[in-house]
């Protein structure tokens, strides 16, 4: 049995197969060289052989590698055949033909994840198979908060390997927030000075009151996250940048006071949850955010552009003098209407640049800009949003609290790590439907895709944002390339050889059975507390 995940759409066992060895050859047709250049080196470390290239005018020899486009299939689409002693491989474009190597790794010896050997592996026998393969969504993605915790580049670049490897295809992400601003802005250098770094963090759970005494903080450079963007480019994963705003803006306004309420200067958070705390809605404030926005939708490449929008309280606004003058002077409705006037403005600066808006839902309350893609996330109100999103024409990405938070706890077993809430199951991942149930006919092709959200409040390190995502992410990714069907069953025994793929690349992922002791709360000193 394949182990392929995400399952593809349509696999067909074939007479013969293929046989690849030391020595072997990958051609590769017009468009093809830079996939070629990556499954080289990775056959080169896991495998230990010596891979040679070609173009793709060589003749066709057993043993070999052949990689063409093909535009009559789909861009992301790919039909991989194995049946006539090499290896064929078509996309529809470069990220097509990559989708094809990606599953050809997985019908690998588990041995070639890893990154060296000592020596060539045998030759490995590749069945025969004809695969036919296309993603249901073209928004496979993954949000990591980086501002909750801040995670060193590394772990970026390697979840980079670990979505691509699963045909995820948008990294969101979440780069600032109360508790700390993590992308330099050359304009406004105090952003990541005081910005990136905050004096003491919640220990335990947040309701428990207790802090860490420990500071914490970091932030990426423009070079870094230039890099960033162009391994995943490579990769064929977008980076897609948040910038929260006018909500979610503490750390911004400990810099830059003057972008606050009440001109009493703030600390960079040291609390989870939603801070009172939020941007003034004055004209130079708009200008400081355009200005941000520019900076960073120039450093990344991406077509898109994410202001957040989420959860903004309007308690200083109400409160504040001067907002209820700027109310009336723009003729808004009322303090909300700040929050759409604010979201006009980014809207305008995005379109003068040619990327698109990505907003959470909560922007559809005061008026979401035309064109911006809508994310709902809420338990209560998700399938509600994306379809009134869907109805004023916006391109919707689920992100529905209930299949997608994997800041939750897997279980509520009080051997999992210390999580903000109970419980997301990989079964329930599994389960999700991006195309909400009830979603009337005719919208359900403004469903864009699905994207799970790793929030970091109870996530400080590296292995454990890994065992959160891993491998409840594999069953996004099949979610969200495969078909609407969902067998558990089959899902379960695909990923188990697959998890020995995952553990050969060292990923801490969660094994099914539960964490193990070294992943078990009770091994976690100082985050003993207890779950709601
Ligand atoms: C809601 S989803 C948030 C985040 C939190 C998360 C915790 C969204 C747009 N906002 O700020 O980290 O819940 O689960």
């Amino acid at each position: 049995m394949n182990c392929l995940v995400p399952r593809p759409a349509k696999v067909t066992k074939t007479a013969g197969g293929a046989t690849l060895s030391d020595g072997m050859v990958i051609a590769a047709g017009p468009g093809c060289a830079e996939v070629a250049g990556l499954l080289a080196g990775e056959l080169e470390a896991g495998a230990g052989w010596r891979v040679h290239r070609a173009g793709a005018n060589v003749p066709e020899t057993d043993g070999d590698v052949r990689l063409e486009v093909d535009p009559r299939l789909g861009a992301e689409a790919y039909r991989l055949r194995t049946g006539r002693g090499f290896v064929e491989i078509f996309g529809g474009s470069a990220a097509g033909v990559f989708y094809g190597t990606r599953a050809l790794r997985q019908l690998l010896p588990v041995e070639f994840f890893r990154q060296a050997r000592s020596g060539p592996a045998a030759p490995a026998q590749v069945e025969g198979l004809e695969i036919d393969d296309a993603p249901r969504f073209g928004w496979r993605g993954v949000l990591v908060d980086v501002a909750r915790h801040y995670f060193p580049k590394y772990f970026l670049l390697r979840l980079v390997d670990l979505m691509s490897l699963h045909k995820l295809n948008v990294l969101h992400l979440h780069l600032t927030d109360d508790q700390g601003w993590r992308v330099q802005i050359d304009r406004y250098p105090r952003l990541v000075e005081v910005g990136a770094w905050r004096r003491e963090s919640p220990a335990g759970h947040q309701r428990e009151g207790r802090k860490d005494g420990k500071p914490h903080g970091g932030f990426y450079t423009k070079a870094d996250l230039a890099e960033l963007c162009a391994y995943a480019a490579r990769r064929h994963v977008t980076v897609v940048p948040e910038i929260d705003m006018p909500g979610h803006m503490q750390a911004a306004i400990a810099a830059y006071p003057e972008l606050g309420n009440s001109g009493q200067p703030l600390e960079v958070s040291t609390d989870w949850g939603i801070s009172e705390h939020v941007l003034n809605m004055e004209e130079s404030t708009a200008e400081f955010c355009a200005n941000v926005l520019d900076e960073v939708m120039e450093l990344f490449g991406s077509p898109y552009v994410h202001i957040g929008g989420d959860e903004c309280p309007t308690a200083e606004w109400e409160a504040s003098a001067r907002a209820h003058e700027l109310i009336r002077q723009r003729g808004l409705a009322g303090p909300r209407a700040l929050q759409g006037w604010f979201t006009a403005r980014m809207a305008a600066v995005a379109a003068q640049a040619k990327k698109t808006l990505v907003c959470w839902e909560e922007v559809l309350d005061a008026g979401a800009p035309p064109g911006a893609v809508i994310e709902p996330w809420r338990a209560e109100t998700a399938a509600g949003a994306a379809e009134r999103a869907a109805r004023q024409g916006h391109r919707v990405v689920m992100a529905p609290e209930p299949w997608c938070y994997f800041d939750w706890a897997y279980s509520a077993d009080p051997a999992e790590p210390l999580a903000i809430r109970p419980a997301i199951s990989v079964e329930k991942a599994y389960s999700l439907q991006p195309v909400p149930p009830g979603l009337p006919e005719e919208l359900a092709g403004n469903i864009a895709g699905a994207q799970c959200q790793l929030w970091t409040e109870y996530v400080p390190s590296p292995e454990h944002a890994e065992y959160m995502l891993w491998p409840r992410a594999c069953a996004l990714a099949e979610a969200t390339w495969s078909g609407p069907e969902r067998e558990w069953a089959d899902f379960q025994a695909r990923l188990a050889g697959h998890l020995e793929r995952l553990a050969a690349t060292g990923t801490n992922y969660r094994p099914l059975s539960g964490p193990n002791p070294g992943q078990a709360r009770t091994w976690q000193p100082g985050r003993a507390g207890s779950m709601p």
